[in-house]
């Protein structure tokens, strides 16, 4: 494919749970590129086992990823041809290059944008283990000790890098993906980020940039369904 090539259409596809595609919707809605949602739902078969639908009977098989997964990602060019992959935070790093979203263009800031980048994804696989697993309820105080190393972290992070955003005064890849997290986490538990006021402070820096308030409150957003339908929360629709 040619440099010169004009990029006509960005395909994002998924099942319609926020999970692992929420945070790259976000970083095109704010960067306000056009872009399809692909997305389908799972299917609950007679055994009662879940089946990927859609993605499971055709895409999987005829889109022509290296690796078929979900989420996917397509980009075509005018010339007919197109670039696609596969991995949630491969795709993230791909338009934080691509949008310029990597920090102020040394190799030691975008170390530090993928080290929070990193860090996010494992609060994330926290909350996973806990939501599709474990008992919210009772697990609680356990996960709000886990989660709260961490955030603590980021807090004092934030604090020595006195910045706006999470790794400094540009809005980086790290910010997208951190605003999901704390987003999954403040809908499970509303108390969660009570003693950390620079994540408090962050979450909304970005919830008032005008194309993500308006993302937010548009048809395109559903803070339903978090998880898959089988997870222990958050894969209701409400
Ligand atoms: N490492 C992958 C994991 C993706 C993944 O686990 N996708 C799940 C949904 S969250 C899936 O059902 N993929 C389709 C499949 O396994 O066929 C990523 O981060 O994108």
């Amino acid at each position: 494919m040619s440099q010169t090539e004009i990029c006509e259409k960005i395909i994002l596809g998924y099942f319609s749970v926020r999970a692992y595609v929420d945070h790259l919707k976000l970083l095109l809605e704010y960067k306000q590129i056009p872009y399809t949602f692909q997305s389908c739902q799972k299917e609950q078969l007679d055994d009662g086992s879940w089946q990927g639908g859609l993605w499971y009977q055709e895409w999987r098989h005829n889109l022509n990823l290296d690796f078929p997964n979900m989420p996917f990602y397509i980009e075509k060019y005018s010339d007919g041809s197109q670039f696609s992959m596969t991995e949630s935070m491969a795709i993230l790093r791909h338009l934080g290059r691509k949008y310029s979203l990597y920090g102020d263009g040394s190799i030691q800031h975008m170390a530090k944008v993928d080290m929070l980048v990193d860090v996010a994804v494992e609060l994330r696989l926290i909350f996973v283990n806990l939501t599709y697993f474990g008992d919210v309820e009772k697990e609680k105080s356990d996960y709000f000790k886990k989660t709260g190393d961490k955030f603590s972290r980021f807090e004092t992070f934030m604090v020595n890098h006195g910045a706006d955003w999470v790794c400094g005064h540009r809005i980086t890849i790290a910010d997208f993906i951190l605003w999901t997290v704390l987003d999954y986490n403040v809908t499970l538990y509303p108390d969660i980020l009570d003693p950390y006021p620079n994540l408090r402070a962050v979450k909304s820096r970005m919830e008032s940039v005008t194309q993500v308030a308006e993302y937010l409150n548009s048809e395109r957003f559903s803070r339903f369904p978090i998880n898959s339908p089988y997870a222990n929360w958050g894969g209701q629709k409400k």
